[in-house]
């Protein structure tokens, strides 16, 4: 299988992160890619290409062009007011408050954002816009006949919704690469977002349209981040109802359990008949993450890629989450090895 990789993912390298009321080293880090890429060599997975760059008309189709300025800006903007530490949002158009956006970058931190944990450094834009072409390169393999492909995207982009970044994501790279395949002639994409977390962004995104099918399996939004999104009766609106799938699972979930949701939204998928199959692929699953509480082994990893590989369907994998960082390029070429039925 291709892996598509980008060295510039570095330039992303915040060095807080607000977690239990600290600033502490972001959980989401440069080394978690670098892991990844040493495993996909150690296990000869396949060819391993740098992006090529493509216009911004492929993110716009998803993405808020504003949004997309804010982003690019952001922390010139935020150097510019002198503050010290790195860019963060501390407020928010909350309940019964005015959905404006203000002049001040405070203001637009909390109108773009959906959470306070992501800090946009020096690196961050560049970092992102590079991770998007990583995700199209392995999609245009797809389209010039590839079956499958590994975009070895960071940062990870599943949280990233139209116009707002957080829980580590800044550009929606699965939805951006799902709306590619229909762009040029497909007419259905299933996007199956297996990290550990709700892919919020990618809901938002395709809700209320057919043409995008989502299914998640994810910690239960109770307990778990986003929170805020991801329940089960989260169905799709108007002409999307019947095509969002959320499969949120309580703390301690075994494979086993894991495994029955997975079996249900692959029956979901092959009746949908997708042209093609877009995988939001985080690891985070993982019994010793740090941040999360499902107990998938090592091992598991490589069953249910094979599960996957059972759809018979063009598929793409895109890298998300996963912060069990010795264990990352295992599990996660465990389920393109498990795919590739080695
Ligand atoms: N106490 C991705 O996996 N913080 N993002 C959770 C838990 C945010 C995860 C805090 C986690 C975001 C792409
Ligand atoms: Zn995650």
């Amino acid at each position: 299988m291709l892996t598509v990789f980008s060295e510039k993912h570095a330039l992303h390298d915040s060095k807080t992160e607000l977690y239990g009321g600290e600033l502490v080293p972001p959980f989401e880090c440069p080394v978690r890619a670098e892991h990844i890429l040493q495993r996909v060599r150690d296990v000869g997975l396949g060819e391993i290409i740098a992006p090529q760059s493509f216009d911004i008309e492929a993110v716009t189709r998803i993405h808020d062009p504003a949004f997309i300025r804010f982003l690019e800006t952001c922390w010139e903007d935020w150097a510019a007011t002198g503050y010290k530490g790195e860019a963060m949002a501390i407020c928010w158009p909350a309940r019964g408050m005015q959905q404006r956006i203000p002049d001040h970058i405070d203001g637009k931190l909390g109108y773009y954002s959906l959470s306070a944990e992501t800090a946009i450094s020096n690196g961050t834009w560049e970092a992102a816009r590079t991770s998007v072409d990583v995700a199209l390169s392995a999609q245009a393999a797809l389209r010039d006949g590839a079956r499958e492909a590994f975009a070895l995207c960071r940062p990870p982009g599943h949280h990233a919704a139209g116009d707002m970044y957080g829980g580590y994501c800044f550009i929606n790279n699965a939805a951006v690469a799902a709306q590619a395949f229909l762009d040029q002639g497909a007419s259905r994409v299933a996007l199956l977002d297996v990290d550990f977390h709700h892919g919020n962004g990618s809901q938002a995104i395709f809700y209320d349209r057919s043409d995008v099918m989502f299914l998640s399996l994810h910690g239960d939004p109770r307990d778990a981040f986003p929170h805020f999104l991801g329940y089960a009766d989260e169905s799709g609106q108007g002409g999307g109802k019947g095509f969002n799938h959320n499969y949120p699972m309580a703390p301690g979930t075994s494979f086993k359990t894991w495994g029955d949701a997975l079996a249900d939204a692959c029956r979901k998928i092959n009746n949908y008949a997708p042209d093609a199959l877009v995988i939001s692929l985080g690891v985070d699953t993982f019994e010793h993450d740090p941040i999360s509480f499902f107990k998938l082994a090592s091992d598991d990893f490589k069953r249910y890629g094979a599960t996957i590989a059972a759809l018979n369907l063009p598929t793409l994998f895109i890298m998300e989450g996963g912060y069990a960082v010795e264990e990352i390029g295992i599990n996660a070429v465990n389920v393109l090895e498990g795919y590739e039925g080695r």
